[in-house]
């Protein structure tokens, strides 16, 4: 066998991995119990470089979040405000095309959009967001905007099914969704944490919707608050069931959990060991989903660097103005040049892949 383990217990799952069989949630399981973190990672290295070889790719966007009131207050969300409290923002559609207008000189190929569940904006003033934006930005530059959270509450505003929200949001120009939202799809965790957002079924409908409308997604997992190992394992095997399913999902994102100013901040915030025995394991598990992406926003510059070698092969973009996670004590810095993020993923001897949201290949980065 090629690989080095200091934990048997890895040695079968090796075998299934270098035959390329799924592996099953006894497996992830095992894959948690086991401290061989460099075991894993030599596993997740196997698939990574079958399905994406040496590449790391990246890309330059920009984040917008067009405002903080929300009507859910997930107790793990240190973004969200009321209407009247202190901090609340909102963003007018002039503020929110220009925002996305000044991203296209630094070389944007995608606008990221997500915001809280504004008790007052109607369903038209997000088609109309789409409709200004589109127009304003060239085509190279994707929208990529909206959780299945947002989508489905446009739906309950606006009496259509969430279906027609997504038709609709489609023909005004939305390309792709986002993988937020999903948290972790635990009936129990959801009823004590985020009890007013969208189910874990409601969630994947949504996602199997749009993939069928032609809208690709993305896919995340809230991990590192009050789930458990096996609620992670069944997280991941229901997106690969989705995936079988609807086949639409681009990239998987591990989003570390942080606690500070949410009420949930009385837990300790992930650790780089977990933080990359997630990320393998993720990648061991999605057999059918193509990118494994580390949002070095929440992970650190650092992790994200090392992720490369435990089955990331994507490091999102420069992101530029970031809020979720500052207001919940994320340290990194709110944007990267293109240029530092060229130099992070060079000096692991990867080939820096410049993408879009879909994938499509802006620029190969050879030797530099
Ligand atoms: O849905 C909220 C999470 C998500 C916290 O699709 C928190 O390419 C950590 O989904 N600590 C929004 N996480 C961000 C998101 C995302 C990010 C980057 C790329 C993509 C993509 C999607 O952030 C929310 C929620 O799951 N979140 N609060 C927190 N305190
Ligand atoms: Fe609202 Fe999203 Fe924050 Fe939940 S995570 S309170 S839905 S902004």
């Amino acid at each position: 066998m090629p690989f080095f383990f200091s934990d048997p217990a890895l040695e079968p799952i090796a075998e299934k991995v270098l035959a390329g069989e799924r592996l099953s949630r006894e497996d992830g399981l095992a894959l948690y119990a086991s401290r061989d973190l460099l075991g894993i990672g030599q596993l997740a290295d196997t698939v990574r470089r079958r399905i994406n070889g040496d590449t790391v790719h990246f890309m330059v966007n920009r984040h917008i979040n067009p405002t903080n009131i929300c009507l859910n207050r997930c107790k793990f969300c240190a973004f969200s405000r009321n209407k009247d409290q202190d901090g609340a923002y909102e963003m007018t559609l002039e503020e929110i095309v220009r925002t996305a207008e000044e991203a296209v000189p630094d070389g944007a190929h995608e606008i990221h959009i997500v915001g809280g569940l504004h008790p007052d904006w109607p369903f038209e003033f997000y088609v109309e967001m789409v409709r200004r934006l589109r127009e304003a930005l060239p085509p190279h530059v994707i929208i990529q905007a909206f959780t299945a959270v947002e989508i489905e509450h446009y739906a309950k505003i606006s009496g259509l099914s969430t279906l027609e929200v997504l038709r609709t949001l489609r023909d005004a120009g939305l390309q792709a969704l986002p993988g937020g939202g999903a948290e972790i799809f635990s009936e129990r965790a959801r009823r004590l944490a985020w009890d007013k957002k969208t189910s874990a079924d409601d969630w994947l409908r949504i996602h199997g919707e749009a993939h069928s409308l032609g809208i690709k997604t993305n896919c995340t997992m809230l991990y590192g608050h009050i789930e458990t190992l096996e609620e992670r394992v069944d997280h991941l095997v229901r997106l690969r069931e989705q995936q079988d399913a609807s086949g639409g999902f681009l990239a998987f994102i591990p989003l570390a959990f942080h606690p500070l100013n949410t009420e949930l901040s009385d837990l300790p915030p992930t650790t780089g060991y977990d933080d990359l025995k997630t990320l393998a394991i993720s990648r061991l598990m999605l057999d059918n989903v193509p990118h494994i992406k580390a949002f070095w926003i929440m992970l650190g510059l650092k992790v994200a660097q090392l992720s490369v070698a435990f089955g990331v092969d994507d490091l999102d973009g420069t992101v530029v103005q970031e809020r979720i996670t500052h207001m919940a004590g994320a340290a990194t810095p709110e944007a990267l040049s293109k240029d530092e993020l060229l130099a992070l993923i060079r000096e692991t001897g990867h080939t820096p892949v410049e993408r879009d949201t879909l994938y499509n290949v802006v620029r190969v980065y050879e030797e530099a």
